[in-house]
């Protein structure tokens, strides 16, 4: 299956309501009015695009219509799905890499976001790249939260580095780096809790993660990719912002595109976070995750059949 037909699938239960109304407000329109914005806005907001950006958008698409003398609907068609990618920031953007060095990748969010599945997933994507990948099992809260990683290393024939259940994380990712240095890896994901139970726990645990990877490496943590789960739509976001008063983060991940009619929560990710969206999750296996691309994300978003 290619990948725009992939991320087609995905937003199956996102496209059912979103698409088939779009094409009904637009398909014979003759004019566009205030109605149709009023419209717009409330499918937008319907998808859980969000209330603010899906405001913003409409109130900026009236504006350019306006001003450039457009009556087509049709072109208003597009320069909305314009807009949308503007939104999310118009262009792919990649994991950051560190070019001479090991590129050290934090993965972190609550609980059952699906972090590990994401490691698991973003392993094999650098791994079919021809990277050289080692993974850090600094979920150490639960020993399930270690077998399940060791599970996808054993899946994708990458090594993962582990202690027993509730040792120090820091710790496992200290022997980590040295296992990645002496073996030369490109890329060290670690896995991460997500246990929420108090903010200040959580801040400790990753600042703690945090000044050990940058006490062997000054630029590491490359990457901070913050996991949530799309089906929780604008709490997704909500959940966001307690992440981030924990800890700083450079790329988010959506997951469970696939089971969710919420799928507009993506847009508003980047708009209301002010951090791209890197990858999407739509499957639990491991070729279901994909860089995110935000044209393509709204040419699939608004395919009917
Ligand atoms: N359908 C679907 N399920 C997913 C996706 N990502 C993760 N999951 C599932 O979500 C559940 C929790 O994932 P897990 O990686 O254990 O979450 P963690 O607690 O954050 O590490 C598992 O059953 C995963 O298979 C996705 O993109 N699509
Ligand atoms: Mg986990």
């Amino acid at each position: 299956m290619g990948i725009f037909s992939k991320i087609k699938d995905g937003l199956t239960k996102t496209r059912q309501g979103f698409s088939g109304k779009m094409e009904n407000l637009f398909s014979g329109l003759k004019k566009i009015d205030e109605e149709t914005y009023e419209e717009l806005e409330e499918i937008l907001i319907s998808a859980d695009i969000g209330v603010d950006v899906s405001i913003k958008v409409v109130d900026e698409l009236r504006q350019e219509v306006k001003e450039n003398k457009v009556k087509d609907p049709e072109e208003v068609y597009g320069l909305l799905k314009n807009k949308l990618v503007e939104v999310m920031g118009s262009t792919p953007e990649p994991l950051n890499k560190d070019t001479s060095d090991l590129t050290v990748i934090m993965v972190v969010g609550v609980n059952g976001g699906g972090k590990t599945t994401t490691v698991g997933k973003l392993a094999k994507n650098l791994k079919d790249n021809g990277d050289r990948v080692l993974l850090a099992a600094a979920d150490t809260f639960r020993a399930a939260a270690i077998e399940q990683l060791s599970a996808w290393g054993d899946r994708i024939g990458v090594d993962v580095i582990k202690h027993q259940e509730s040792a120090d994380p820091a710790a496992v990712v200290y022997d980590a780096i040295a296992a990645a240095k002496a073996r030369n890896a490109d890329y060290l994901i670690c896995d991460t809790a997500g246990r929420l139970h108090t903010k200040k726990n959580l801040m400790q645990e990753l600042s703690k993660i945090r000044r050990v990877i940058s006490r062997e490496i000054p630029d590491a943590p490359q990457e901070v990719l913050l996991v949530l789960d799309a089906t929780t739509g604008q709490n997704a976001i909500k959940q966001a912002e307690v992440f981030l008063e924990a800890t700083s983060v450079t790329g988010i991940v959506l997951t469970k595109l696939d089971g969710t009619a919420k799928g507009g929560v993506v847009i508003a990710t980047r708009e209301e976070l002010g951090i791209p969206v890197k990858y999407i999750g739509v499957g639990e296996r491991e070729d279901d995750l994909q860089n995110f691309d935000p044209e393509e994300f709204v040419e699939a978003l608004f395919e009917t059949s």
